[in-house]
């Protein structure tokens, strides 16, 4: 299986991020969540490892907003430029805004807090100096894996970092700044229909608000109800999309404790929505934030399940174009990872 990595994540790595309560909690979504899924994926004798190609911006900006793409690219520098205590110690500090624009009336200003409280929806997409390079590759090992799959009729794995399902249009939030799988799913969809799976543990906002509109491109969200789990203001079953993207889009609210079996009830509905829809390629957003074990999770899903999950997504039998999501439980993060994609190879 062809499989898209980039180095270029490690300098995307802020020193913290902050927690409901205010508390300051060392950042979750690590380096060495790769490095687990690497170890598991060396030890395969399919595992094709290769360096995404480089696209540049354009099938970016199809996708996102082009102010949003130039505050990420400029704003370590302007932050760095702005405050004398961030120059002192660049690698203890990140850019993090304590006030967020409500979209209602929201005037946008030119400052750099300003536009960060707009471009941003929470505190936990933290900008460092190597972020903006590491969300344009993990963007390009989204679309390496997708061209490969297209081009191949095959199945591939994009080990993306910064993940991207909760990036919209113009925000980031939840650890994601480009919005990996969208980009991937929107270039697909220049080629045919496109069904889109979230199965990370947290509802994919950022993707449900990128293909609200559109019919060509399904979307699908498994996950914790956000009646009491991030994203809290999206994912909820009443939002099945808008104008002429009105029922294409689904969303899996569930309760915590969800286990396997339930969780693959969900799962087989949400696949026979997919087959309904007749694509012709599938992107799999892949969480394994849903994992017993995991510190952000609720669910309980195990190891077994996520075989489950790869086997009857793999059942589909279509080209699919695995995106790296969340997941957290890093000793248990690459075999995990590794038990879903082994149907795929
Ligand atoms: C890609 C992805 O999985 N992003 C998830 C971002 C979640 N951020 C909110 C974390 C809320 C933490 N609640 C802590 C519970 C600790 N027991
Ligand atoms: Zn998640």
């Amino acid at each position: 299986m062809k499989i898209y990595y980039s180095e270029k994540h490690r300098n995307h790595y802020p020193p913290f991020e902050v927690f409901d309560g205010g508390k300051r909690v060392p950042y979750y979504e690590n380096p060495d969540r790769m490095d687990r899924i690497m170890a598991a994926l060396n030890k395969t004798d399919w595992a094709e490892i290769s360096e995404p190609k480089e696209f540049g911006l354009d099938p970016i900006l199809e996708v996102h907003d082009r102010g949003y793409i130039e505050f990420l690219a400029s704003c370590w520098d302007e932050w760095l430029a702005s405050d004398p205590e961030v120059a002192k110690s660049p690698e203890t500090h990140a850019f993090l805004p304590a006030t967020f624009a409500l979209r209602r009336q929201a005037h946008p200003t030119h400052s750099l807090l300003g536009r960060g409280g707009y471009y941003i929806m929470d505190l936990s997409a933290c900008i460092v100096a190597g972020t903006y390079k590491a969300a344009l590759a993990s963007a390009n090992c989204a679309l390496s894996a997708a061209s490969s799959s297209y081009n191949f009729h095959s199945s591939s794995f994009a080990l993306c970092r910064p993940p991207g399902h909760h990036a919209g249009k113009d925000y980031a939030g939840g650890y994601c700044f480009i919005n990996n799988a969208s980009v991937a799913a929107n270039w697909l969809s220049k080629k045919g229909k496109v069904a889109l799976l979230d199965v990370d543990y947290h509802a994919g906002n950022g993707t449900q608000d990128i293909f609200y509109e559109r019919s060509d491109v399904l979307t699908i969200s498994i996950h914790g109800d956000p009646d009491f789990e991030y994203p809290h203001f999206f994912g909820f079953a009443v939002e099945t999309g808008e104008g002429a993207g009105k029922g294409f889009h689904r969303n899996f609210p569930l309760p915590k404790g969800t286990g396997d079996e339930a969780y693959l009830t969900v799962l087989d509905e949400a696949l026979r929505s997919i087959r309904a829809f007749t694509p012709q390629s599938i992107v799999l957003s892949l969480g394994a934030d849903g994992f017993e074990g995991d510190p952000l999770g609720t669910f309980r899903l195990t190891r077994n399940g996520f075989g489950e999950i790869g086997k009857r997504v793999a059942g589909l039998n279509l080209p699919t174009t695995i995106i790296m999501e969340g997941g957290y439980a890093n000793e248990a993060l690459g075999e995990n990872i590794f038990t879903v994609l082994e149907n795929f190879k």
